[in-house]
């Protein structure tokens, strides 16, 4: 009987060493598989190559994100000119080569006044947009052709002017993936979404989806494109619209970062312009309220475009006062400038 009981004893501790090596392998192999899962999610969530226009092609929005021809996500990140008619000597080829070599860089914006001495008063700028444009195509890069409304708070007062525009342009590069058409860079004053901004929108889809079914088009939003959520609520009939977020670290903080993650939910959202000063583009740099605008368009993978490269005395230029226009060296940084570096590649 007694030798009996030892041998249950330990047939039972055997048993026990079994079962609970067992559950651990097990769970070991549920925790692969979940690594498995993880990693398969971060490798669709990040992109390929350097991110150029030749491995990506043609942009599209899917689940209100930009993804790439192969339906992976995609963020761009460049810089947006000052006004090229006061700054465009910047926009130049070794510039925008630099910014994709040595800033890892993918996308460049066009800030084409149309006041302001812009377009409305000389309509031969165009050139100079599709000079800059046929540049950035040749560098593989992303380019933005901002119609860059700003004293004309009213897209609509110059609606006319833009169908016009956006129709040549839209003709000359309806074959390149290269191209994103932006067609009211900040509507402000009076105006709202649904009585100006979405009546105007729809007329200047119209002209460029005539000459370019797929391409993207980014539309601004009230209060120089701060109202998303009023977009958000009445959005366009166009799968691949995208709506302008613009924001100032100085200026725009918490309350804009929560407004944009709820519109998010309905539509996709472009940072086709922001900064690190105030809301005037000067007034000092606001760095650690850049790094949280920074994080979160990280996380929401959104694109984004910093004003501005040019070397005008105000905060938000990228580059000290005289510095040559094919100078990108560190020397020649202004604080924004050293910020907007560091973060190009994160
Ligand atoms: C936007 C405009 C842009 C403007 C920057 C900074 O305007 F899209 O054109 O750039 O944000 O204000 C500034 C330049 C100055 C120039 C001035 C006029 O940095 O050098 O003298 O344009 O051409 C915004 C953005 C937000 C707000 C106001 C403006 N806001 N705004 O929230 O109040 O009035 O220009």
């Amino acid at each position: 009987m007694v030798i009996d009981m030892k041998k249950i004893l330990l047939f039972i501790i055997i048993s026990l060493i079994v079962v609970l090596g067992f559950l651990y392998l097990k769970k070991d192999n549920n925790q692969n598989i979940n690594n498995e899962e993880v990693k398969k999610d971060v490798q669709s969530s990040t992109t390929v190559d350097n991110n150029l226009v030749s491995s990506n092609g043609w942009l599209e929005i899917k689940n209100n994100t930009l993804v790439n021809e192969k339906g992976n996500m995609i963020q761009l990140k460049g810089m947006s000119t000052h006004g090229i008619q006061w700054y465009g000597k910047f926009a130049n080829e070794e510039m925008i080569k630099k910014l994709r070599d040595e800033w890892n860089s993918n996308l460049f914006r066009i800030a084409m006044y149309t006041e302001e001495g812009g377009y409305i008063n000389d309509k031969s700028i165009k050139n100079k947009v599709e000079d800059v444009v046929d540049t950035a195509i040749k560098l593989d890069m992303y380019v933005i052709i901002d119609w860059h409304i700003l004293s004309d708070g009213d897209p609509l007062k110059h609606k006319e002017e833009a169908k016009e525009f956006f129709k040549e342009v839209s003709q000359k590069y309806k074959n390149k993936p290269n191209v994103i058409y932006e067609i009211c860079n900040e509507p402000n004053g009076n105006v709202t979404w649904d009585n100006n901004i979405k009546p105007y929108a729809e007329e200047v889809i119209n002209v460029i989806r005539e000459n370019s079914k797929n391409s993207i088009i980014i539309v601004g939003t009230g209060t120089w494109s701060q109202d998303v959520d009023k977009a958000a609520n009445n959005p366009l009939n166009d799968k691949n619209v995208m709506y302008a977020l613009h924001f100032y670290s100085g200026t725009h903080t918490e309350w804009l970062r929560n407004r944009a993650k709820d519109a998010l939910t309905k539509i996709p959202l472009f940072v086709s312009e922001w900064g690190v000063s105030d809301a005037s583009g000067n007034g000092g740099v606001y760095l650690d309220e850049a790094r949280k605008w920074i994080d979160f368009m990280n996380e929401n993978n959104l694109s984004w475009a910093n004003w501005a490269l040019s070397d005008k005395n105000e905060s938000s230029a990228l580059l000290l006062e005289g510095t040559q226009p094919n100078n990108l060296e560190d020397s020649s940084l202004s604080e924004s400038g050293k910020f907007i570096k560091e973060v190009m590649k994160d």
